[in-house]
């Protein structure tokens, strides 16, 4: 599939094999490091009225499930009834932690993404889901991308923590290890729980913006919950398309920004002579929270 500078995009995007859903051209619009203006011009009366929709129900179920945090800083997304320009959020978002969210046409590849990060620059897909795909869509859309990932944003320490792990990333695809760092995000940042003196919560995205996981992953006997571990976390294989059956848990943000701090090459060195481990397994000696 073309791309604004002519490569190929590669079709793998963590573990889907489809090729990205997306106009990646735009007239010439999208640029080399994959960001495009939001063609807010573009959403119909449905595509605002499916945010609205998403969002109301989503945000009734946050009390007792989502993260204090999380709770703090949704109203920083500006309107609920229809979908935000992104430049209205990047007002508060940049005084609050010099975070700016960007337009991308979709799912970028993992270079770009890292380097976009790297440089608190967050990509936000600017289209919406049908009407049909209400209740599930395997893409992250715009409702996915502002929804769950921006109010965490808001955090300082979250804030630092996802920059660093951008920087990581350009160091692991040099590396050739983006798939096992991929995974770091994929139990932190898109489904991580964190311990709060009131019980456990959510904070990751991928949780706080699904209708059906949020209950799952915070109140469910069935998956397994593992404190974060990096090693333990990046040998751990993720499904894209149903509920997590092993969720890792923190205890603070703070020990996310910290575990960073060292250079993860020995890591992948001792996690290449080490086999995957598949989701919903325990290893022995482990037990779940
Ligand atoms: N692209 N737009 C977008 N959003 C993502 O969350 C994303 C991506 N590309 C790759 C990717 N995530 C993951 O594979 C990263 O862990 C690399
Ligand atoms: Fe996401």
């Amino acid at each position: 599939m073309e791309t604004p500078t002519g490569a190929v995009m590669p079709a793998v995007y963590g573990q889907s094999e489809r090729p990205p859903r997306g106009d990646y051209s735009r007239g010439g619009a999208v640029l080399a490091d994959y960001t495009c203006p939001q063609d807010w011009a573009s959403y119909t009366p449905a595509d605002h009225d499916t945010y609205r929709r998403l969002y109301e129900r989503q945000a009734a179920q946050l009390p007792g499930l989502a993260c204090d945090a999380f709770i703090a800083s949704l109203p920083s997304l500006g309107v609920k009834d229809r979908i935000p320009r992104f430049e209205e959020i990047n007002e508060r978002l940049y005084k609050a932690t010099r975070w700016e969210v960007v337009a991308v046409p979709g799912l970028i590849p993992e270079l770009p993404f890292f380097t976009l990060l790297a440089n608190r620059k967050f990509p936000v897909t600017d289209w919406i889901r049908k009407p049909e795909e209400f209740d599930y869509i395997v893409e992250p859309d715009v409702f996915h991308d502002l929804f769950g990932h921006v109010p965490m944003l808001f955090d300082p320490t979250f804030a630092d923590y996802v920059q660093r792990y951008g920087q990581g990333g350009i160091k692991a695809h040099e590396l050739g290890a983006g798939e096992k760092l991929a995974r770091l995000y994929w139990y932190t940042v898109e489904f991580g729980l964190i311990r709060q003196p009131d019980g456990l919560r959510a904070y990751g995205a991928g949780v706080l913006s699904s209708v059906g996981e949020l209950q799952h992953a915070v109140r469910s006997p069935e998956p397994y919950r593992l404190p974060l571990d990096l090693l333990r976390t990046m040998r751990t294989r993720y499904k894209i398309d149903s509920y997590q059956s092993t969720y890792f848990v923190i205890d603070s943000f703070a020990q996310l920004f910290e575990l960073t701090a060292p250079d993860f090459t020995p890591l992948y060195q001792e996690l290449a002579m080490q086999p995957d481990i598949e989701a919903g397994v325990l290893l022995p000696g482990e037990s779940t929270a």
